[in-house]
């Protein structure tokens, strides 16, 4: 069955060059781009994507971080989406949970700057899916 997931490569990503790496990971294991786009986040957006976190001590720094570069926006389909692009990506704490293999193992050090967004759940895509490509929005 094929699901769509919200991915964002980040700007800690971009800025350090990582977007062809990223994209050719995606591309590799099976997953098609349906939709793909550089942008500097507006603040709305962002804190809008990052809802479920308000509150948290890392979410001021986290929004800040998020709109403070360019970021690549990207739908992707595929079966099993959601799971595939977040086994791609390894856990969020690129050094405690994410293994060598992934885009967080291979490439990140910080909670915070870990590379790349992938939705959760079918929820949550369709959700972020309406928020960064509203042109997209299932209904
Ligand atoms: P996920 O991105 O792996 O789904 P979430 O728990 O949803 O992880 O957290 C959203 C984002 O918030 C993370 O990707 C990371 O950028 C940031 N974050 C999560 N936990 C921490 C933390 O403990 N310190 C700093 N930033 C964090």
């Amino acid at each position: 069955m094929t699901e769509r997931t919200l991915v964002l490569i980040k700007p800690d990503a971009v800025a350090r060059g990582y977007v062809g790496e990223i994209l050719g990971r995606i591309e590799r294991k099976g997953l098609t781009i349906s939709a793909l786009d550089l942008r500097t986040a507006p603040g709305d957006i962002a804190a809008a994507h990052y809802a479920e976190h308000e509150g948290r001590p890392f979410y001021p720094g986290l929004l800040e971080f998020i709109t403070g570069g360019p970021l690549v926006a990207a739908v992707l389909e595929g079966p099993r989406a959601i799971a595939a692009f977040r086994q791609l990506a390894g856990g969020t704490d690129p050094v405690e949970k994410a293994v060598p293999g992934t885009i967080r193992g291979d490439f990140g050090l910080e909670a915070q700057e870990n590379l790349v967004h992938g939705s959760d759940s079918v929820e949550s895509a369709e959700r972020e899916i309406a928020l960064w490509f509203p042109h997209l929005a299932a209904n």
